[in-house]
C-alpha cells in the first residue's frame, strides 16, 4: 500500500480506464500504442517443434500469465525440438512508484584523484585488490573490464589508479586457491566475477567462496565483492558479501565503493 493509501491491486479490470487511473493515482503501466494501455511483449522458448500447435501453446501460456489478447509476433525454430517466441499482448497490472523501496547508493562517485587521495589517506599505501572469475566460470571480459587499464566504455579500470595494486587471477579459480592467494598478497578486497547462471552455478560458486572465507575465520581481513550481469545488488547480505555489482557496472563505481568502504571508520578525509 502506498502513502496515498492506494493499492495497485485495486486498479480497475477495465482496460479502457487504465490511462485515466494511471494519471490520477500515479500508477504506471507498460506503454504500447497509448499511454497506460498495458501493452508489452515477452519472449520465451518452449520444448516443442515450431508448428501451428506451437503458436496455440504460446498464446495459451501467455493467457495463463494474465497477458490479454496475446499475438505471436515472432516464432523461430531452435533445432527440431525447440521454438522461440515473442508474444505481444496487454496486462492490467500497474506499478505504484510511491510504494517501491529502492536502495540509495550509500557512497558518492569520485574522480580518480579523489579515490587515490582517500585510499592513501586511509591505508597509507595502495590497497591490494585480488580478482578472479570463480569456479567453473570461464568468462573474464567483465572482470577485466573492471580491473584492467583498458576498462569499460571509456572508463579506465582499477589498474589505472595509483590507489590500487591489482592481482588478476583470471578464470576458473577455485575458492580455496583464491583465499590462499588473497591471504598471501595481503588483500584488502577480493573481487569475483560470475557470468554463467545455468542451474544457479553462480550462486553455488559465490556461496562456496563465502563459506571458505567464513570457515577460515578471515572475514575481517578483506572486503568480499562480487559482480556479474545477472547478479542483483540486493543479494549481498544473503550471500555473505560486502557488496554486489550488477550489469553495466563502471570501474569508477567500483573504485568509489572501495574508497568509501576502505576508509569507513578511519581518518580518511
Ligand atoms: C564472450 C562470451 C564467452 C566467451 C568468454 C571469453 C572470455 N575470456 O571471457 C567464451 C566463448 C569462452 C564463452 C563461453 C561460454 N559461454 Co559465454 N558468452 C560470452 C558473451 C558473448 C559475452 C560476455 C561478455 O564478455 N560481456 C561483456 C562484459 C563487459 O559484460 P559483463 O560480463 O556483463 O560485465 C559487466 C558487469 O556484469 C560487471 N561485472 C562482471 N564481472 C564483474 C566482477 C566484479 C568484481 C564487478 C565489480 C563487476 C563485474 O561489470 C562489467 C562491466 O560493466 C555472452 C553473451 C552476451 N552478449 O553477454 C555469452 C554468455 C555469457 N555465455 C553463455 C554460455 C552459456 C557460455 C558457455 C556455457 C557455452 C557453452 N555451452 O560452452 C561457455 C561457458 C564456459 C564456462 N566454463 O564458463 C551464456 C550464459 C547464460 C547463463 N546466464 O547462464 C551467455 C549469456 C550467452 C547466451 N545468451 O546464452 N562465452
Amino acid at each position: 500500500m502506498s502513502e496515498r493509501g492506494r493499492d495497485a491491486g485495486e486498479v480497475s479490470r477495465n482496460m479502457a480506464d487504465a490511462p485515466v487511473e494511471a494519471a490520477e493515482w500515479g500508477l504506471v503501466r507498460p506503454y504500447g500504442d497509448d499511454t497506460g494501455d498495458g501493452r508489452l511483449q515477452v519472449s520465451f522458448t518452449l520444448p516443442i517443434p515450431s508448428d501451428a500447435r506451437a503458436d496455440a501453446a504460446a498464446r495459451d501460456l501467455a493467457r495463463q500469465m494474465r497477458i490479454e489478447r496475446p499475438i505471436v509476433v515472432h516464432r523461430k525454430a531452435l533445432g527440431p525440438d525447440f521454438t522461440f517466441f515473442i508474444v505481444y499482448g496487454s496486462v492490467d497490472a500497474a506499478v505504484d512508484l510511491d510504494a517501491l523501496e529502492v536502495e540509495e547508493r550509500p557512497f558518492p562517485i569520485l574522480d580518480h584523484r579523489e579515490v587515490d587521495r582517500r585510499v592513501t589517506a586511509a591505508l597509507g599505501r595502495p590497497a591490494v585488490v585480488v580478482g578472479a572469475s570463480l569456479g567453473t566460470d570461464a568468462h573474464t571480459v567483465g572482470l577485466d573490464a573492471i580491473l584492467s587499464v583498458k576498462g569499460w566504455a571509456g572508463d579506465k579500470g582499477l589498474e589505472s589508479y595509483r590507489a590500487f595494486r591489482v592481482v588478476n587471477l583470471r578464470s576458473q579459480v577455485r575458492p580455496g586457491d583464491l583465499v590462499d592467494r588473497a591471504l598471501e598478497e595481503g588483500a584488502d578486497a577480493v573481487l569475483v566475477s560470475q557470468t554463467v547462471t545455468q542451474r544457479d552455478a553462480h550462486l553455488h560458486h559465490l556461496r562456496e567462496l563465502a563459506a571458505e572465507v567464513a570457515g577460515r575465520g578471515v572475514s575481517e581481513r578483506f572486503l568480499l565483492i562480487a559482480g556479474g550481469p545477472r547478479l542483483n545488488p540486493a543479494m549481498a547480505e544473503e550471500l555473505g558479501y560486502d557488496r554486489i555489482f550488477g550489469k553495466e557496472t563502471t570501474p569508477a563505481g567500483v573504485a568509489s565503493y572501495l574508497a568509501w568502504a576502505l576508509s569507513r571508520g578511519r581518518e580518511a578525509t
